[in-house]
């Protein structure tokens, strides 16, 4: 029953073998908000990125010279925790290998956490975030990212469910082990794999 409810629901031409299960697509014009505590109000002035911990060369960067990094666009589907997934939008940024290039991990990095505005973490293994698919986003669909939605700068990592899509992003730390995050901590699925749906733990 529920299956077919949902099919009806899909628009025309959409590739259901996209969505993964348990999840129904999000109107195409309405991209949901979700985070915890309040939206940040950034001053670019003062704003940076920085890249430390198990690296040969720890790196800091000003926005300007961020936005300055080669940019990328990739086509993705994006699955929330919480049942919604957008398919086929277009998202802009940096690549992750423009900056693993540039600092270089040590052979005992193997996890990599997320610092984000107010303390908002989220971990990844290094070899999920060393991927074709993985930004650093300030751009979806040719626009600026809305404050609302992570500018001016979010994490982006596609093939897991979307919370380890960091918005407000500040820093990257490698690290020999791993460390749980924020969501992590309070019992969503450290493996967040969309099409296994592990969720929670
Ligand atoms: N800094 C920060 N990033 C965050 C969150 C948060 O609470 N704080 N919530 C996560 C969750 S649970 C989801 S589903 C996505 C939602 O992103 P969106 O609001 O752009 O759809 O952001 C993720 N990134
Ligand atoms: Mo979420």
């Amino acid at each position: 029953m529920a299956s077919i409810f949902k099919r009806r629901r899909l628009p025309e031409g959409v590739d259901t073998a996209r969505i993964p299960p348990g999840q129904t697509l999000s109107a195409p014009d309405r991209w949901p908000l979700l985070h915890f505590g309040p939206v940040p109000k950034t001053d670019l002035a003062k704003w940076d990125l920085r890249v430390f911990g198990a690296v040969r060369n720890p790196l800091q960067l000003d926005y300007g010279e961020l936005r300055a990094l080669p940019s990328k666009d990739v086509v993705a589907d994006i699955h929330c925790v919480t049942g919604w997934s957008r398919l086929g939008d277009r998202w802009t940024g940096v690549a992750i290998q423009e900056i693993l290039r540039r600092v270089e991990p040590l052979p005992e990095a193997h996890y990599v956490m997320a610092h984000c505005e107010y303390g908002y973490t989220t971990s990844l293994p290094l070899e999920v975030l060393d991927d074709d698919d993985v930004l650093l986003c300030y751009a979806w669909n040719g626009e600026d990212l809305s404050v609302d939605h992570g500018w001016p700068l979010r994490l982006f990592v596609p093939k897991k469910y979307f919370w380890k899509s960091a918005k407000w992003l500040r820093g990257l730390e490698f690290m020999p082990k791993n460390r749980l995050g924020f969501w992590e901590q309070r019992g969503y699925h450290d493996e967040a794999d969309p099409w296994k749906e592990t969720r929670y733990w």
